[in-house]
């Protein structure tokens, strides 16, 4: 090696690999290190022989194998190995140089590392980066947040990187500050688990409602990728449904009906409920993983509990569009709950969130990558003050266009007595949200009648509270928790 690297890269697993080939690619020299040394020869004497890759047995040589100023990557398990680097790296690194978290970090731990690696006169960046192996080989959709001085050194590696939209723009730009990265890697996470449970809601009805065959099911899903709802879900889930094993039987048939889950989307599901933003599909989805989790239980009930007998007797073709819609509208609920979650952390933590770039960073190379963002594109394009993406006349018109089709499929699914937690879910959000008086004006006088909590009135100006002697106590005390 003659010149210094241009980055270092700590974490040679699936993630680190493929991300380090792709830098050569590039044309980026890249110095790479791992906890178990003997996978950095491994790797130097395999799949990066011959390429711009140089291998170090210690934190002390990968650091001096770097450019000024260092930049260091690290793809690593997310929580204590993270933190652990960082320790190891620090007293080995110069002011201005940049640690930059490429794992699945929460973001609370991002704002935290954020601020301690700054308190060292370093900076540092929490990037998500998306799209699985293939996504890190040939280009991933890269979130990066953090110390904003560090992204001009880090941009031109990224987004050479980054998977490119059509025109050539990269699906990678600067989030925001400290923890916006992984904040918004976080949301795009929370809505792949959406968009799958939605995908098996629609294949559960074919399946169990119209009692589709497999090749069917796949020929549907080929069509749907065709239109609207091309994206690299609905297109890995028709190539599913046609894969078969050595036996020429499906493989989809054979695997077990319990969902496994790293945590992402559940943490999306909290920050919605500490910031009180109604992310229901998101939820949903969360919850039917758990009770799909519930394997031996649900064997269990289902000697027990019976529901309807009832079967599908109608127009077959005519339900399969209605579904196409179902799923559609309710993508876009998703979507609009996604976004009024990013709206509320980014007042929260005081970023400044960029959303139709982020529609562009999740536009190509990450798993929710589809069509449908370019159009999310277009509408904080046309108005980046948006506070829904449903007031956007585009997805207005559409969810307009969809929803007699979705309410009968959401009535038919009751009918039939086949789960659609996330259609349904979208659609009640949907029913409430257009709604300019719902029921909590009982809610409130409950909460008065029981705990003195206060309401306000439909006659006066919000912020003055009144108490009602519901039971003619006389107590005039009332409750200091309004919003509890
Ligand atoms: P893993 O998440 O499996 O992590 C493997 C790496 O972490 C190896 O380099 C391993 O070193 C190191 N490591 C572990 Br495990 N524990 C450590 C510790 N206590 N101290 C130091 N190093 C430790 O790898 P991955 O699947 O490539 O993912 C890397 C990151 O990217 C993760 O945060 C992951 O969540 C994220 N991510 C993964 C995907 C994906 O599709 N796999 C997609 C998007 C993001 P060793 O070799 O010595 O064991």
């Amino acid at each position: 090696m003659t010149d210094k690297c241009d980055i270092g890269l700590i974490g040679l697993a699936v993630m680190g690999q493929n991300l380090v080939l792709n830098m050569s690619d590039h044309g980026f020299k890249v110095a790479v290190f791992n906890r178990t040394v003997s996978k950095v020869d491994d790797f130097i004497n395999g799949s990066a022989a011959g390429r711009t890759i140089y291998g170090a047995h210690s934190i002390e040589e990968l650091v001096g194998m770097l450019a000024s100023p260092r930049r260091v990557m690290l793809l690593v398990k997310a929580g204590q190995a993270v933190d652990d680097f960082i320790e190891q790296l620090i007293p080995h690194l110069d002011p201005g140089d940049i640690i930059i978290d490429g794992g699945n970090s929460n973001y609370n731990d991002t704002i935290r590392r954020t601020a301690y690696v700054e308190s060292k006169g370093l900076l540092y960046i929490g990037t998500g980066v998306s799209g699985g192996e293939e996504g890190a080989r040939h280009g991933p959709s890269i979130m990066p947040g953090g110390s904003p001085a560090a992204w001009p050194f880090v941009k031109p590696i990224f987004q050479a990187v980054a998977a490119k939209v059509d025109d050539g723009s990269p699906c990678c730009d600067w989030v925001g500050e400290n923890g916006a990265g992984h904040y918004v890697k976080m949301t795009h996470n929370g809505i792949e688990y959406g968009d799958m449970q939605l995908i098996c809601e629609a294949y559960h009805l074919m399946k169990e409602g119209l009692g589709m065959s497999n090749e069917e099911m796949h020929q549907v899903f080929a069509e749907w990728n065709e239109g609207k709802l091309d994206s690299y879900l609905i297109q890995i889930t028709r190539d599913i449904l046609a894969f078969k094993d050595e036996n020429g039987e499906y493989v989809v048939d054979k695997i077990l009906d319990t969902a496994g889950q790293k945590g992402t989307g559940k943490w999306t599901g909290i920050s919605a409920l500490d910031m009180g933003i109604p992310l229901t599909l998101i939820v949903e989805a969360v919850f039917a993983r758990c009770l799909s989790a519930l394997l031996e239980e649900r064997k269990e009930a289902a000697q027990v509990l019976s529901g309807p007998s009832s079967t599908f007797d109608g127009d077959k073709a005519a339900f399969i569009r209605d579904l196409h819609d179902a799923l559609y509208a309710s993508k876009i609920m998703s979507y609009a709950q996604g976004y009024m979650l990013m709206r509320a952390a980014a007042q929260e933590y005081g970023w400044h969130l960029n959303y139709g770039g982020i529609a562009l960073m999740w536009r190509g190379g990450c798993i929710i990558r589809s069509v449908f963002l370019g159009k999310i594109k277009e509408a904080f394009d046309k108005n980046p003050d948006l506070n829904n993406l449903l007031l956007d006349d585009y997805f207005k018109a559409e969810v307009e266009a969809a929803q007699a089709a979705w309410r009968r499929v959401i009535a038919k699914a009751v009918e039939l007595g086949i789960p659609v937690p996330a259609m349904s879910s979208a659609l009640a959000f949907f029913d409430g949200y257009r709604r300019g008086r719902l029921p909590q004006n009982l809610l409130q006088a409950q909460r008065d009648y029981f705990g003195a909590h206060t309401y306000e009135r439909v006659d006066r100006p919000r912020g003055e509270f009144f108490h009602t002697d519901w039971i003619g106590s006389g107590a005039a005390a009332i409750s200091s928790t309004y919003t509890a």
